[in-house]
């Protein structure tokens, strides 16, 4: 379970942590706040050294209603922080956007992973991710961002968002990205209402009969909003919560804004399941 991200190693034998970094100015949880690539390469290496095992970058915002970003735009915004944050850290970059051209001039400048909220849909992206050779996270998204959550139906969200991922997943294998470089990601928050997500959730060890590892992002999301009224501040118990019982049905990659309390957290998992084995 060791993925070789353009040089550098993602060790999934392991649950960790993904360290998100926005450097939009309206993201949906943390937008503005590391807009300027100086405050971006530092919040970067404090992650790292709160236990992120990769770093997230992404420039353009994916929080519903959202507008889109060109393509020139985003690499302006992640290229720099990219270049900046290669040689000094020692953790992965992983790079979340839709669009090829920003996988490719992301990944030159020494990205390691492609998360794509879109599952490597838009024209042109898989064939840009199988160039690229680092590996790839394919995430389940109902609709757009724009529209996603206008009544999203499922007759059974588990299943058909494990037959969507399975399906990306064939499609990029088929195009020249192996088994060994795909991860899978059920997409809370994209196109479900709050019981989908809580399905989801509750179904995720549906996913674990797969080969693909799986990456799950709850941190701060609305689901939690809406169940207990809190604001965005308010909402890391109930995201570390949310963390564990992830990882207790099998998530290997846990995407979160704090991370030195989700590290916390997954360590406590990971010393459980090790007293288990001895
Ligand atoms: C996710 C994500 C976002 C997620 C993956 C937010 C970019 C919204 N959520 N990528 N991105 N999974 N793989 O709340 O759940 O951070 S943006």
């Amino acid at each position: 379970m060791q993925f070789d991200c353009n040089g550098k190693i993602l060790d999934l034998s392991r649950p960790q942590v993904m360290g998100v970094l926005n450097v939009t100015p309206d993201s949906f949880s943390d937008g503005g706040d590391f807009f300027s690539p100086e405050k971006a390469v530092a919040r970067a290496l404090e992650m790292e050294a709160q236990g992120a095992a990769i770093i997230d970058i992404g420039g353009e915002s994916t929080r519903p209603g959202a507008e889109a970003v060109s393509v020139g735009d985003e690499l302006e915004r992640v290229v720099p922080v990219i270049e900046a944050l290669q040689l000094r850290l020692s953790v992965p970059i992983s790079i979340d956007t839709q669009k090829p051209e920003v996988m490719r001039a992301a990944v030159a400048a020494g990205a390691g992973l492609i998360n794509d909220v879109n599952a490597l849909r838009a024209d042109g992206a898989v064939e840009a991710a199988a160039e690229c050779a680092v590996p790839v996270c394919l995430m389940h998204m109902r609709g757009d961002p724009r529209t996603m959550q206008a009544d999203p139906r499922y007759d059974d969200v588990v299943t058909e968002v494990r037959d969507f991922l399975l399906e990306r997943a064939a499609v990029c294998e088929r195009a020249g990205v192996p088994a060994s470089r795909i991860m899978l990601d059920p997409g809370f928050g994209f196109g479900k209402t709050v019981e989908q997500n809580l399905a989801l959730l509750a179904g995720l060890e549906r996913f674990s009969d797969t080969p693909y590892p799986v990456l799950v992002g709850l941190s701060r999301k609305s689901m939690i909003g809406r169940l207990l009224g809190l604001d965005l501040s308010e909402r890391l118990p109930a995201s570390l919560a949310l963390a564990v019982m992830s990882v207790e049905r099998g998530a290997r990659l846990v995407r979160a804004h704090d991370v030195a309390a989700t590290w916390q957290a997954l360590q406590m998992c990971i010393a459980v399941k090790e007293a288990v084995k001895e």
